[in-house]
């Protein structure tokens, strides 16, 4: 049965259905019936493995194909009528041109299939931060992922009304064919065709596809900003929490720090960290000048690796109910999941992340990974033990400051301060990071990666960072968010972190915070603000941090930076004129300041 008579949505429905004909409609509702019904019918296939019920109530375990494991940028496309829009970081084709090459691989893909139609909304339902989706899937898997990661069913229909303002996603699984997969984004169209991909950076179109490339575009033209950002909230002793939304590379951290536990130092004295969310923030400016953030998403879909009872005990608990795991191993003694680093035992009767049943002590002892290094859980956010109050704030959260950071071995520092809102535009401009699993291709490479969007921006990435400039334009600098950046990934000549990370961050977000409020002095270097050593709070990891290794991470190494500043010279060199006048300046700030 249709649930909405909105004809823009019908019109639009009926038109894919004549392109892939698909053997039956399934409107997703919302209802808990219907999730049950498309589970069992997901596990009666093998789409789905129903894990142990009474560790893992309502949980289930997917394995994608061995081809389809991350996202394709390659193979990502932004489609705007010239190439210019898209600018230089972005793969782009004409629209008409694609639109063609996307509907002979479409058609009657679903041919014996059914297509299911998920309206969903991005943020909380009617909230005025919120925007609305409807994607058409022939996957169940895709569906059940939806259901966690987005609020969807009637209800989104209800608040969309006869409105036209909604973006339009077709995903086909089509045959899983690598050569012809392509995920496509129309932001002149509000519309996203993902074909030939069943993994769900591609095929979880609200998230990536619209959170980001196609938000971003909006947001320019609407006046706010679509982020590759997490959203935390500190609370110290006082009761008084100060919000932060930070930006790192995929897999460098987000999702962790987001959760973050308060090391016992911090805890003893009552202070908490709440978390709003873990990927994606949309940011505007609020009736008071300042800046507010809400999560636009319901779920989270974190790297499942390294995920563990210590590292990170908030996302483990999220997972214990109503999770789907994709290309974790399995242990098929328990029927629970296993990945490395969850505990230091392997299962002996394992599956691996393609199906290989084997002995994992020895397989994990002949050096060989039973998960997939992207395998992925996706879990409701309610289950978080530490979700914030505020979560369903459709008003979002004021934003104290944005920290960016990556993946960098040298370099950067754990800590600094941008001098104010441009400087801290351009040092997120020139944020560079170590690739990840999370996208096809080599990892462990260093590539720019502004923002952390250099996959994710749905324009050409000078004109964004042009928005950002004028997005500070007109705020009260007193009420304005302050910007950092850190890395927690510095490297000692052994190779071993330097920093200890994870909860210990909270000592780098307390700086952070002091210094949001001026209660804290810091040393003017050619970069920025940095700490003075001893306002970085040591007090129980005296015996692995020494004030010396400390002051090592915190230091500017001039002859470095200089060698960065070629690689940021060649890479705001493929944005020609465009590249904003401001960033320019800030460019050469930082050059005489290394003089
Ligand atoms: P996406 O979901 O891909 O956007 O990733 P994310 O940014 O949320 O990254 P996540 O928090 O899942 O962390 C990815 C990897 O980084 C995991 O293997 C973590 O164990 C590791 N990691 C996270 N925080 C730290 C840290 O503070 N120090 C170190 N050394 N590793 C960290
Ligand atoms: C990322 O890669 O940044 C993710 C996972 O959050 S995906 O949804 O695949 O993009
Ligand atoms: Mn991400």
């Amino acid at each position: 049965m249709k649930l909405t008579t909105n004809k823009t949505v019908l019109d639009w429905i009926q038109k894919q259905v004549e392109l892939v004909k698909p053997d039956n409609i399934v409107w997703i509702d919302g209802s808990k019936e219907q999730v049950e019904e498309l589970r069992a019918e997901a596990v009666s296939t093998g789409e789905l493995i129903k894990l142990d019920q009474e560790a893992l109530p309502e949980c289930y375990y997917h394995r994608t194909a061995v081809n389809d494991v991350a996202r394709v940028e390659a193979r990502t496309l932004i489609c705007t009528p010239t190439k210019e829009e898209a600018g230089p970081t972005n793969n782009w084709m004409e629209p008409n041109e694609c639109y063609k090459m996307l509907y002979d691989i479409a058609r009657d893909s679903y041919k014996g299939r059914t297509m299911y139609v998920i309206p969903y909304s991005m943020g909380p339902i009617g909230s005025p931060l919120a925007k609305i989706g409807i994607e058409l899937t022939d996957s169940i898997y895709v569906v059940l992922n939806m259901v966690i990661m987005t609020r969807t069913g009637k209800a989104v229909l209800d608040v969309l009304g006869d409105s036209n303002d909604w973006v339009r996603g077709l995903h086909c699984k089509c045959q899983i064919d690598e050569e012809n997969r392509y995920i496509c984004h129309f932001p002149q169209d509000n519309t996203i065709i993902s074909v030939n991909s069943g993994y769900g950076g591609n095929v979880l179109l609200g998230k990536k596809c619209f959170a980001l490339r196609i938000a971003s575009y909006q947001g320019r033209n609407e006046g706010w900003l679509a982020e590759h950002m997490l959203i935390l909230g500190v609370e110290n002793p006082q009761g008084e929490v100060k919000y932060i939304c930070a930006a790192f590379p995929s897999a460098c951290g987000k999702t962790n720090l987001a959760m973050l536990v308060p090391p016992e130092y911090y805890s003893k004295k009552g202070y908490k960290v709440w978390t709003v969310g873990d990927d994606i923030a949309w940011i505007k400016k609020g009736p008071d000048g300042r800046l507010y953030a809400i999560n636009p998403e319901n779920g989270f879909f974190g790297v499942a690796p390294g995920t563990n009872e210590k590292s990170n005990p908030n996302a483990l608990a999220s997972t214990r109910q109503g999770t789907i795991f994709t290309n974790v191993a399995r242990n098929l003694d328990t029927n629970n999941v296993w990945w490395e680093d969850l505990d230091k035992n392997p299962p002996v009767k394992a599956e691996e992340w393609t199906g290989i049943r084997t002995n994992g002590v020895e397989w994990t002892a002949a050096g060989k990974k039973l998960a997939h290094p992207n395998s992925r859980f996706t879990a409701p956010a309610v289950n978080c033990p530490c979700i914030s109050s505020e979560f369903e704030n459709g008003a979002g959260v004021p934003i104290s400051a944005f920290v960016f950071g990556g993946r960098r071995a040298k370099l950067a520092p754990l800590v600094y301060q941008a001098r104010d809102w441009n400087n801290g535009v351009f040092v997120g401009s020139i944020m560079a990071s170590e690739t990840t699993a999370a996208a096809a291709g080599a990892v462990g490479v260093v590539r720019r990666d502004p923002m952390a969007m250099l996959p994710f921006c749905g324009y050409n990435m000078a004109d964004y960072w042009q928005h950002w400039i004028d997005f500070g334009e007109d705020l009260d600098p007193e009420k304005a968010p302050k910007f950092f950046n850190v890395n927690w990934f510095r490297k000692d000549e052994n190779g071993k972190f330097m920093w200890p990370g994870f909860g210990d961050n909270l000592r780098v977000l307390e700086w952070i915070i002091k210094r949001c409020e001026d209660k804290v002095d810091a040393k003017d270097t050619a970069i920025g603000y940095i700490p003075f050593a001893e306002d970085i709070n040591l007090d129980g990891i005296e015996d692995e941090v020494s004030l010396e290794t400390l002051e090592s991470i915190l230091d500017v190494d001039k002859e470095l930076w200089k060698e960065d500043v070629a690689g940021i010279e060649e890479f705001y060199g493929k944005f020609g004129d465009r590249l904003p006048a401001a960033l320019v300046a800030e460019l050469n700030d930082l050059k005489k300041n290394l003089e």
